[in-house]
């Protein structure tokens, strides 16, 4: 009886949002999503391919289903990532504010990625500087991801996944500026209303294809 409850209310939602994790390997993308998704933190390995999580939030008085990929940095997995962007209604773009190698590599290599792959025009950007809990060791100035972002069209935020520091709002402020676009909210992100909980199912996490999402 409870569980049937439960999974109604899942399948009950006003928008489901696809939202896409990319970046150089180790920037912190999948403890970010971890910090998210479950509040807690631990030494993770690399992604292979792409992973997935669903997180229900309410948000701006909507119900909301977040569906977020998060994919492998590692470059041998490009080809196969690649083909995640479509259909995103938000990307966040993750550096490692200690490698600065991470930090020009979303010029050089992700934003790129974006322009190729992304069919979303309005598609909602949030730039992310992570390991602040890592300050002495900091080489990319606050300043220099400000810059960045404005240049880019991003939203901007610091965060730790190890200390969660910014980590809700960051997910927080990219899914309210994309309630706040409208062209963003048409049909392919209107929730299923009803029971439909079957259709709701993600795809395997390491599907190679992205015909379902
Ligand atoms: N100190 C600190 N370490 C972090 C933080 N976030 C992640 N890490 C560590 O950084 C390493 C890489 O983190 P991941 O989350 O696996 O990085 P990723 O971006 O998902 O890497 P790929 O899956 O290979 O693309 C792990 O050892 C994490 O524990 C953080 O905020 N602070
Ligand atoms: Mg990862």
């Amino acid at each position: 009886m409870e569980s049937a409850v439960v999974s109604n209310q899942a399948a009950e939602f006003d928008y489901l949002f696809k939202l896409l994790m990319i970046g150089d390997s180790g920037v912190g993308k999948s403890s970010l999503l971890l910090s998210f998704t479950s509040d807690s933190f631990e030494d993770l390995s690399p992604t292979i391919g792409v992973d997935f999580k669903v997180k229900y939030v309410t948000l701006g008085g909507k119900k909301l289903k977040l569906a977020i990929w998060d994919t492998a940095g590692q470059e041998r997995f490009r080809t196969l990532t690649s083909s995640y962007y479509r259909g995103a209604q938000g990307i966040i773009m993750v550096y490692d504010v200690t490698r600065r190698e991470t930090f020009t590599n979303l010029c050089d290599v992700w934003a790129k990625e974006i322009e190729l792959y992304s069919t979303n025009q309005d598609c909602i950007k949030m730039l992310v500087g992570n390991k602040v809990d890592k300050e002495s060791d900091r080489v990319v100035t606050k300043k220099e991801g400000i810059n960045f972002a404005r240049e880019s069209g991003c939203l901007f935020i610091e965060c730790s996944a190890k200390t969660r520091v910014n980590v809700q709002q960051c997910f927080e402020e990219l899914v309210l500026k994309i309630l706040d676009t409208p062209s963003l909210l048409a049909e392919g992100s209107k929730g299923v209303k009803k029971n439909n909980i079957f259709k709701e199912k993600p795809p395997q996490a390491d599907a190679s294809t992205s015909g379902c999402c």
